[in-house]
């Protein structure tokens, strides 16, 4: 063992203490969604950025960039989980929940959630991601509802997790409304349901509600072409404003503004989607 390097104690401190989020998620291996988005997002916006893999994405160029989906073997995902609440008992209160892949992980995930007290729990339903079929993966679909987003202080549903989860079809902002509304009345948690380049128009909508405040949030749309991580981002700016000390309402604006900026910061490449970059967005 080497022994840790002495504080010089005459350089510049930097004494401001960040807070601390935590994002159980997949990796995506190009570096546009998942963790890395997580991560990305976390620094950006000042926090210390702490992960939890739960699973390895890497698209296969060979097949039209579908998703290879390795999981994480369960016990890993607790070891992990052990180490990071352990090495930050009392102090870490705010967690993102990302790509689960499969039920067991949920189960392993809810059972290190409930080992102790949030002050803010974020769940972005993932259900599918770009590119796969949806529906594959029912067993999953129903393990999220019925044992994350019960735990969830704010969901982040885009338009197709929005209807998964309320039951209800979403055409335009009213219906968007009413799936918002809906999904609070099931989990108790802040909604910000995201409309995206589903519904039709100029603006990008997305819907807040927490109960008592019914907001729609818009910015014009930017062009046509896929942008991958904009789901990760928006659910990992909440987290980090939030953890913070943002109230729900503020985390969605700033959340809102950072998605349309690093939409038009985004990092083209050969795949059929660019990625959002996160980089200076609300700088
Ligand atoms: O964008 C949703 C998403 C989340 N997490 C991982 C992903 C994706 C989509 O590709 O790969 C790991």
């Amino acid at each position: 063992m080497t022994s840790p390097a002495s504080v010089d104690t005459s350089a510049p401190q930097n004494t401001a203490v960040p807070a601390l989020t935590l994002t159980i998620a997949g990796s995506e291996a190009t570096g546009g969604a998942g963790a890395q988005a997580d991560l990305k997002t976390f620094q950006e916006l000042g926090t210390y950025g702490i992960v939890a893999l739960t699973c390895i994405v890497s698209f296969n160029p060979k097949d039209q960039w579908n998703h290879r989906f390795v999981p994480v073997e369960a016990q890993v995902i607790a070891d992990q989980l052990e180490a990071i609440q352990a090495c930050y008992a009392g102090e870490l209160k705010t967690v993102k929940l990302g790509m689960m892949g499969s039920p067991v992980t949920i189960d392993t995930v809810a059972t290190a959630l409930d080992a102790q007290e949030w002050d803010n729990v974020v769940l972005d339903p993932v259900l599918i991601c770009k590119g796969q079929e949806p529906g594959h993966a029912l067993d999953t679909d129903q393990a999220l509802k019925a044992q994350l987003l019960p735990k969830a202080t704010f969901v982040t549903p885009n338009h197709f997790e929005a209807e998964q989860l309320s039951g209800l079809t979403i055409n335009n902002v009213e219906d968007l409304k009413a799936a918002a509304k809906a999904i609070h009345e099931i989990s108790g948690a802040a909604v910000l349901a995201k409309g995206g380049v589903r519904l039709s128009g100029d603006e990008a909508i997305d819907v807040f509600y927490d109960g008592e405040t019914l907001e729609v949030l818009s910015a014009p749309k930017i062009g046509e072409h896929a942008v991958s991580g904009a789901g990760c981002t928006l659910a990992a700016a909440v987290t980090a404003e939030l953890a913070k000390g943002a109230t729900p309402l503020e985390a969605a604006r700033t959340a809102k503004r950072m998605v349309t900026e690093g939409i038009k910061n985004r990092k083209e490449s050969h795949a059929p989607f660019d990625a959002l970059w996160q980089g200076g967005a609300l700088s």
